[in-house]
């Protein structure tokens, strides 16, 4: 058959590589994991963004593969969690319900992609099967003292009637529907991430990321260093520590300021201040904090009281705002207005004095128009003018801890992290709650704790969850002393599923415990883990914990997840992301259906660099289906000529095998398909000149070929008189001998205009190069006085001519 009847070829392939895999497990190959973020099944479906990162992992693992590696390519489904949550609430159908539906159609159009997942791996994060193993996890937690239970002010959105953990809130609205966040006061389970802090900022290190994850991942966890320094209360035998990272700037510290919850607001403030502090605390107490922090304009109320600066003596107002956040260091802040910008506005706006301590350095004093935050030599600060400010950094917290007025402290941005959501479709908490005992983790062989069948699972507005009301699945026993207790009726967020799922892959039919030892071994760590950017703090951040966790408790043997992280960038739709609600989703199907799986395989790494955002344009997939035609017709029309190669065949093929490679494993996939075109074009044009092109070429471009377009690869390389899969082809190695080139291509110029090419041997002599090209270039020379000949060698002759 001489026509590319791609239906017909990948319909054929996809039936057999079902039978007959391509990846087979064998133990004497060495291994390689290659890892999707799992999906999450949306009624939505996929659209050819989701593509995008499982086209650029399908080629990875096909291209291990031909490397001759044992491949772990797995796929499931994070299916717990809100969106299907409310899908069922809209539309009156039970979750789980929902949830197979959805994941039965996105399994249907992930078959298109013919990517290699080993279905037999999938996991599913509802499953009770999966899911007692997040239980047990949360269990072992609880018994290392890492999940505790704490009354306290949280993020709350109105709209999902559910909290937020602080990495779900991070611009004051609600990182899933918009809503504005506000607070409310609940008992919730939190988990010790902050136990990990250090180790998960020191061992970034050691992972081959983006720096721009690991940045906003240390952004994260936010570890500073400073002083906590003493203040004496006026009048009063209190102090006030703060926490401060500019201890150099002290005698600058005019005014000190309170968070609104700093608990001895009450016992500071004076009687005539009472009433305006206490309306001013309870009105904040409904503001999200990160609106705090971003508010514009400042706000603020005097206490009555004054505290003693430790340096110079001076007695300072203290008062309350909201800028100040009383979960981070003490709550309290010596503010330095002269050289802090949020200090600087408060003191404009309240008329507090401005003292400039740190002097830019070779510039004079002058009256400050903002703060300056620079270095410099410090100022009107007693004997320790002269001083640079960044020594003065390091010595000031020891001078203060010998004068017992402080001592050095490191701090952290990273908060212990909410695990507690008032929601149906989660996994239960494992807790029964009794009067005698407290809080017991229910006995490991009675998980999993079965998510009961509700009949509303609608949230409430009181922070309780649905499962509250399912009185006979609320009242149980004590497992520790049998008495009357109370589940807890708290689900897990939906990271709590997605946390571990990458070590269940390995070994997902284990029912004694999450996986064996043996199988993390053989294929754990994921040596290529590719998803979007939008993980890049909280869901990478969590599964690193519990990874360090398990490790910990000796459930795994790494402490690392994901050796090399790619993030691919989104696919939008002139310009803004694609979504049901703007109505610019495009579907793969139709483009499957016009022109085939492969050509839009090679299309969706051919739209820009896989790194990049980029807008998606339909017509673009013709010129790769036109460049699948011809790799089609170059070998049909040379694959019985029996031509033997000549040195510039060999020269590109090598050229060829050499670029596709590096390129490959940089995964700049976009410039591989170009290269591929570029590089096809040149064969064909060296074949039509000498006669034909050899078998050996045709059957190196089929295979290098064969991870972008598998299906045509496949169906070529059996046309090429193959009986074996092009898979087990091994991938094709470089002759280095072969690229060192015997003749170049050089551009001809009269006058420094371009006229035409010619080939010259690479060490043929300047003189023998010029004789040539005076004779190809003849008639455009006629009639003319040449002045001046040049040659740049292997590049341009120019022959300069009146
Ligand atoms: C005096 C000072 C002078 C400060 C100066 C800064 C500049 P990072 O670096 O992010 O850790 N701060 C301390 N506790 C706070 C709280 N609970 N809420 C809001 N701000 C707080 O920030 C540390 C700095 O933030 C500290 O150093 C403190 O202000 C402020 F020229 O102290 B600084
Ligand atoms: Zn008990």
């Amino acid at each position: 058959n001489q026509r590319y009847d791609f239906r017909e070829i990948e319909k054929k392939w996809r039936a057999e590589w079902e039978k007959n895999p391509i990846n087979k497990e064998d133990d004497l190959k060495p291994k390689f994991y290659c890892l999707d973020m799992f999906p999450y099944p949306s009624g939505t479906g996929l659209h050819v963004g989701h593509w995008r990162g499982y086209v650029l992992s399908d080629v990875v693992s096909r291209y291990k593969v031909l490397q001759g590696y044992q491949v772990l390519h797995p796929m499931g489904w994070d299916a717990f969690g809100l969106p299907a949550e409310n899908f069922a609430i809209k539309n009156n159908i039970h979750p789980s319900i929902a949830t197979a539906n959805n994941i039965a159609n996105v399994k249907r159009q992930l078959h298109e992609i013919s990517a290699i997942y080993d279905w037999d791996r999938e996991v599913d994060t509802t499953d009770p099967n999966y899911y007692k193993w997040t239980q047990w996890i949360f269990v072992q937690m609880f018994k290392h003292g890492l999940a505790y239970e704490k009354e306290m002010p949280l993020n709350w959105c109105p709209s999902c009637k559910c909290v937020l953990a602080n990495e779900e809130a991070t611009n004051g609205t609600c990182e899933r529907c918009g809503a504005t966040v506000t607070k409310k006061n609940l008992r919730q389970w939190m988990l010790k991430i902050t136990a990990y802090a250090d180790r998960l900022l020191e061992d970034l290190k050691t992972l081959d990321w983006s720096d721009k994850v690991k940045k906003m991942q240390s952004d994260w966890i936010g570890k500073s260093y400073g002083a906590e320094v003493d203040f004496k209360v006026v009048g009063s035998d209190k102090k006030i520590t703060v926490y401060t990272t500019r201890p150099d700037t002290l005698h600058g510290c005019t005014f000190m300021v309170l968070a609104p919850e700093y608990k001895d607001i009450p016992e500071l403030t004076t009687p005539e201040c009472k009433e305006a502090v206490e309306k001013y605390c309870f009105d904040a107490s409904t503001k999200s904090s990160v609106d705090r922090m971003t508010n514009k304009e400042k706000t603020g109320v005097f206490t009555g009281a004054y505290c003693v600066n430790p340096v110079n003596g001076k007695e300072i107002p203290v008062w309350v705002a909201d800028y100040v956040l009383a979960d981070y260091g003490t709550g309290a802040v010596m503010c330095v207005p002269a050289h802090d910008e949020r200090d600087f506005e408060f003191a404009k706006k309240f008329d507090l004095p401005i003292v400039q301590v740190i002097l830019p350095e070779g510039e004079e004093e002058k009256e400050l128009t903002e703060a300056y935050t620079g270095d410099g030599v410090i100022i009107n600060s007693g004997d320790w003018n002269g001083m640079k400010a960044f020594e003065a950094k390091e010595k000031v917290p020891h001078i203060m801890e010998e004068k017992g007025l402080g001592k050095k402290t490191v701090n952290y941005k990273l908060r212990d992290w909410v695990f507690s959501r008032q929601r149906y479709w989660g996994e239960p908490i494992p807790i029964v709650h009794c009067e005698h005992c407290g809080a017991v983790a229910v006995p490991e062989d009675q998980l999993p704790v079965l998510l009961p069948q509700v009949e509303s699972y609608k949230p409430t507005d009181t922070g309780e969850s649905p499962l509250a009301h399912i009185d006979e699945w609320v009242n149980t026993t004590c497992p520790k002393c049998g008495g009357p207790a109370k589940r807890e009726t708290n689900t897990m967020p939906q990271w709590a599923g997605s946390s571990w799922y990458f070590l269940r892959y390995v070994d997902n039919h284990n029912d004694k415990e999450l996986a064996s030892q043996e199988m993390l071994k053989k294929w754990a760590p994921v040596d290529l883990y590719v998803g979007g950017i939008e993980h890049a703090v909280l869901h990478l951040l969590y599964a690193r914990f519990y990874t360090k966790f398990l490790y910990d408790i000796g459930a795994v043997p790494f402490e690392e997840p994901f050796q090399r992280l790619f993030n691919q960038g989104m696919i939008t739709k002139n310009g803004s992301k694609m979504s049901k609600s703007l109505g610019n989703v495009v579907s793969p199907d139709d483009l499957v259906q016009n022109y085939g799986c492969d050509s839009l395989r090679m299309y969706e790494l051919f739209v820009g660099p896989p790194e990049m955002d980029c807008d998606w344009d339909d017509s673009g997939i013709d010129g790769v289906f036109r460049f699948l035609n011809r790799v089609w017709k170059l070998v049909y029309n040379n694959k019985d000529l029996n031509v033997t190669a000549s040195k510039d065949m060999e020269y590109l093929r090598n050229k060829l095998v050499y670029d596709i490679t590096n390129r490959l494993e940089a995964l700049t996939m976009n410039t591989v398909v170009s290269g591929f075109m570029e590089y096809t074009n040149k064969i064909i044009d060296l074949g039509k000149k000498e006669g034909g092109v050899d078998k050996q070429t045709l059957e190196t471009l089929v295979v290098l070929l064969a991870p972008f377009a598998p299906h045509i690869a496949e169906e070529l390389w059996k046309e090429l008189g193959h009986a074996e899969s092009v898979f087990d082809a091994g991938w094709p190695e470089v002759d280095e001998s072969k690229l060192v080139q015997d003749t170049v291509e050089i551009a001809l110029q009269v006058s420094g205009k371009f006229r035409d090419t010619m080939v010259v041997s690479v060490d043929a002599d300047k003189d023998s190069v010029l004789a040539q090209a005076k004779e190809v270039l003849a008639s455009r020379l006629e009639g003319k006085t040449i002045v001046k000949e040049i040659y740049v060698p292997g590049k341009i002759v120019n022959i300069i001519a009146k």
